[in-house]
């Protein structure tokens, strides 16, 4: 269980720029950027895939959300706008199957998604 790089990163067996924490929830910045602010919040609780997610989930997935547009307000950005995104399996362009949501602002974003 949680035995992915994002799993290593809660263990703080790798380094990560971690922007926020609290008992469930993690956000750190992403390793490769795809606008000017590009962070990644994840349960820390290791869900594989929106498709593993619960009713049981439910309130924890609402936390991972609220932490992202709480962030946004924080940083200033939540005016402008911004644009959140959870990737599912190979269509969606999942790499990481620890479950999270994209986080991707700083600039004016294309849609739709290639
Ligand atoms: O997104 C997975 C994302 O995770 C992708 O944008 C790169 C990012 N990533 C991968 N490894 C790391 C580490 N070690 N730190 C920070 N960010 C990382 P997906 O939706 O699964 O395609």
């Amino acid at each position: 269980m949680g035995d992915t790089i994002f799993g290593k990163i809660i263990r703080r067996e790798i380094p990560a720029d971690i922007v926020y924490e609290d008992d469930e929830v993690l956000a750190f910045r992403d390793l490769n950027p795809q606008a000017p602010v590009h962070v990644l919040f994840i349960p820390k609780k290791p869900i594989a895939t929106l498709n593993d997610a619960t009713p049981e989930d439910a309130v924890l997935l609402g936390k991972v959300l609220l932490a992202a547009a709480n962030y946004a307000k924080q940083e200033g950005f939540a005016e402008d706008g911004y644009r959140t995104v959870v990737n599912c399996n190979t269509h969606g362009g999942q790499t990481v199957y620890h479950l999270h949501v994209h986080l991707l602002a700083g600039r004016k974003l294309t849609w739709p998604p290639g």
